[in-house]
């Protein structure tokens, strides 16, 4: 889906920058300046430059990772104030996906390390199942705090699992 959304976003680009050569090389209208048209060109050829360094240099992986096939899949099943999951073991090392939901009103997952460091969040939301991919590379003690106020008990929704590593 990533990639066809950056295929048709450079297919306009493209068709906008047609446009601009177009209009720049337009040989019809009133007589500009002698300079004009090595001006014009300048300041567009420097756009199109300027635009092509910004857009490279600020390319970031995308933020949200495809599960691979061999990916975990582990079910967070959320409410008014309560956490579950079909796993409190997860392997070191191993791709994740988590997908998570709620059976009431919205929830925030956030899963921290044993620094309370958070790691990675994602909204669980009535009637969805929002997926968020992680791969933990720490053995340990991981905490789940909810990220969205969500009533008079929403600071006592807590949950712990393990990551272990293979064989222990
Ligand atoms: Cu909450």
């Amino acid at each position: 889906m990533q990639t066809l959304i950056l295929i048709v976003t450079l297919l306009v680009m493209m068709g906008v920058l047609a446009l601009i050569m177009r209009a720049v090389l337009a040989t019809e209208g009133p007589e500009p300046s002698a300079n004009a048209p090595k001006t014009r060109s300048k300041v567009i050829w420097s756009m199109v430059v300027l635009g092509l360094v910004v857009s490279v240099t600020s390319l970031r992986e995308w933020p949200h990772t495809q599960a691979g096939g061999d990916a975990l899949v582990v079910n967070i099943e959320s409410g008014q104030w309560w956490w579950d999951t079909d796993t409190t073991e997860i392997p070191l090392g191993q791709q994740v996906e988590f997908r998570v939901t709620t059976e009431d009103v919205n929830q925030g997952l956030g899963i921290y390390n044993s620094d309370m460091q958070l790691l990675v969040q994602v909204q669980a939301m009535p009637s969805y199942t929002n997926k968020v991919v992680y791969t933990f590379e720490e053995p340990g003690t991981y905490q789940i705090l909810c990220m969205e106020f969500c009533g008079i008990a929403h600071h006592a929704m807590t949950y712990e699992f393990d990551v272990v590593e293979a064989g222990a």
